[in-house]
């Protein structure tokens, strides 16, 4: 369960923008809840006008324009060397065509994910070498190659880099080194992805005099996307970009762009970043994950439409193969954890198996992160050796953590949400240990996962013009989310299946004001709300035209009983995990946690009245008669009756799978060992 947190509001400072901007109060109230107050800000947000950074201002773009004309001009042999994730193909194919039109002798090479891995490595220079390349530019990689760079340079190659990753010790001895994050890089936006610095190399060769609105037109379709794609804050400049290149997709001419546009179902519709995070990117990156991300690069290049067709459906094809075994991988996670449910405790679960596709294993570890609420690093053994993938929650860094256990590791890299690491398979369960002594010892505790709504709304205020006044704050994406609304205290009035029982169609009623509401991939039995709960809903909202018809669409993202106190479930589920490691809790707390022996028979009573149940832990509580029981008591009592062989459960984050066992004779709770255990926790 997350915790609930709704944005503060400065009602003052929201009027104050709404005049000063000619803007309706509403998008005021967005733009201050977001922190988008600054004028010199408001006005590039609110603008619709193309303002672009000096591409020059970056630290040694100068240099880096300089030796690339000089190649163009004496047709020098020149190779692209990017990445095969979707940023690195991008920038990749942004880069090659564009000095394909400036005639000049390019080339472009993906190290293979599997075998050789990210950035230069010796084997790709010297095969590069042999084909005569005498200049190399980095996209998307490079920073971290001091000696890669170095040895090319000693073969007589110059390397140019450009990067938009973090700066690892020195510099490499290239020609030139662009890259925002360099300490001596005076531009100040500093979060470009890797086809956004190569569209800045781009601009500055085009020189003062260049045509940038034809640089837009032709290359912000691929910024785009690879913007979208590395995750990225959608804000300033990548917002301007993204805004621009999102426009020019709808009518790209880049055949494999338009061909997998047509395979992913998105002709004709008005494309969004979402598009492009959910369809595009992952088909891209499918590639890459299991190998030959060259395809895509010549699939965003190709002029020819059967090629670009026949691309596209690989493509497509790829990325169900990818989809199929990460269903299977996250299947056997979930299954980790059923058998061994002690790891179900642990502060940040480490989830080990047999020849998991490393590709795979990090998607995976963020929904296991999104189920359970906690950091997960999911880690595949292949024989002796082991490689792993984790995402966080924030409020925790994960790279932190991992560097805590370097001396277990044999390569480890990464940032507070996700990092990615290699170590011998032997040493996993120390690395287990070891992440989570680290995270035991964090000063505050563990963060609770959080839900952050925008603000709570009234269902009489909802219309479909409050709606589309919020079109101006997109596009949507990582560091600028789509608005999330909280309509508190509705009542469930009806509840149908649609689109052949795979979605929830519901009513709710608050005040006299009747919305039908969506609720998508659940069906009836797997709603564990009935008529007449009063829930509270984070939704959101949206203008949906039908036979010229405008209606506003609200779509559940997170619901809860209105009574469910999500405060004391957290609290509660983190002491109730104290008790099941075993660590030690005071006195005073244990004593109010026993449960007595009418709680435990109301518990009973009720599962046995219900057969079986699977739902949530907190509507099993709100269920209950009296309503008195806390969430941690009725944690303790499960696993009491499940000892006692009354019950069999398992849970899958919030999710309780409980069923009845036939039960033979009378039953003394005061027999269970976990009874005994916290009565002694209590002396
Ligand atoms: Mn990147």
């Amino acid at each position: 369960m997350k915790k609930w947190s709704v944005a503060k509001l400065n009602k003052e400072s929201a009027t104050k923008i709404a005049e000063e901007h000619g803007i309706p109060f509403f998008l005021a109230m967005m733009l201050d809840i977001r922190g988008i107050v600054r004028p010199e800000v408001l006005t590039d947000y609110l603008s619709t006008q193309i303002v672009l950074s000096d591409p020059f201002k970056m630290k040694d773009m100068d240099r880096a324009v300089k030796r690339i004309r000089q190649a163009v001009d004496r047709f020098e042999k020149i190779c692209v060397y990017g990445d095969y994730d979707a940023d690195g193909v991008t920038a990749t194919a942004l880069l090659y065509s564009y000095l394909d039109s400036c005639v000049g002798n390019v080339m472009y090479y993906i190290p293979e994910r599997e075998g050789e891995g990210y950035g230069l490595n010796t084997d790709a220079v010297n095969h590069l070498h042999a084909m005569g390349v005498q200049l190399i530019i980095t996209v998307d990689n490079g920073i971290a190659s001091f000696k890669e760079v170095a040895y090319a340079t000693s073969l007589g190659i110059d390397v140019v880099v450009t990067d938009h990753h973090q700066l690892q010790g020195e510099l490499p001895a290239a020609v030139a080194v662009v890259d925002p994050h360099r300490p001596d890089c005076p531009s100040t936006f500093k979060d470009f992805s890797g086809v956004g610095v190569a569209f800045k190399l781009v601009s500055a060769l085009e020189g003062e005099e260049g045509d940038f609105q034809g640089l837009l037109e032709n290359y912000s379709d691929l910024v785009a996307l690879g913007t979208v794609g590395d995750i990225v804050p959608l804000l300033q400049e990548n917002r301007v970009l993204v805004q621009a290149g999102l426009r020019y997709m709808q009518h790209t001419d880049r055949a494999g762009l338009r061909a997998m546009i047509a395979e992913a179902g998105l002709e004709g519709k008005p494309l969004t970043a979402g598009n492009l995070a959910f369809s595009l990117v992952p088909r891209i990156n499918a590639l890459g994950r299991l190998a030959a991300s060259e395809d895509a690069v010549r699939l965003l290049l190709t002029e020819y439409k059967e090629e670009a067709e026949s691309f596209a459906l690989t493509l497509g094809e790829k990325n169900r193969t990818r989809q199929k075994i990460e269903g299977e991988i996250f299947d056997a996670a979930i299954a980790f954890l059923r058998d061994d449910p002690q790891r179900l405790y642990d502060r940040v679960l480490v989830i080990d198996g047999e020849g998991w596709h490393p590709g795979v294993i990090g998607i995976v570890a963020s929904r296991i992160t999104e189920r359970f609420g906690k950091p997960c690093v999911m880690i595949s053994k292949d024989g002796t050796e082991a490689r792993g993938s984790g995402r966080s929650i924030s409020g925790f860094s994960l790279y932190e953590a991992v560097y805590s256990c370097r001396h277990l590791l044999t390569r480890f890299g990464g940032h507070p949400m996700a990092a990615g690491m290699s170590l011998p398979a032997q040493s996993i369960g120390e690395f287990r240990n070891c992440i989570n002594r680290y995270a035991a010892d964090l000063e505050g505790g563990m963060p609770a996962p959080q839900l952050r709504i925008d603000c709570k709304l009234k269902p009489s205020a909802l219309s479909v013009d409050l709606i589309r006044q919020l079109s101006a704050l997109e596009p949507y994406g990582a560091g600028n989310p789509a608005p999330l609304f909280g309509l508190y205290g509705m009542k469930l009035e009806e509840i149908a299946e649609v689109g052949g029982g795979k979605h929830l169609r519901l009513i709710f009623s608050r005040e006299n004001i009747r919305l039908t509401i969506m609720r998508f991939s659940m069906n009836l039995q797997e709603c564990p709300y009935l008529i007449g709960d009063m829930l509270d809903l984070a939704v959101s909202l949206s203008v949906t035209e039908f036979r010229g018809e405008e209606s506003l669409s609200i779509v559940i993202r997170d619901w809860k009983l209105s009574q469910t106190k999500e405060d004391d479930y957290i609290n509660e589920k983190s002491l109730y995990e104290t008790i099941k490691r075993k660590e030690p809790l005071k006195a005073e707390t244990v004593s109010t946690l026993i449960p007595s022996r009418e709680d435990f028979a109301l518990v009973y009573r009720y599962l046995r009245g219900t057969k079986a149940w699977d739902y949530p832990l907190d509507v099993l509580c709100w269920r209950l008669p009296s309503h008195k029981i806390s969430y941690c008591k009725v944690m303790l009592i499960l696993d009491m009756m499940q000892e006692l062989n009354l019950i069999t459960y398992w849970t899958d984050g919030d999710i309780y799978h409980i069923s009845l066992l036939e039960v033979e004779g009378k039953v003394d709770i005061f027999s269970s060992g976990l009874m005994q255990t916290l009565r002694d926790m209590k002396e």
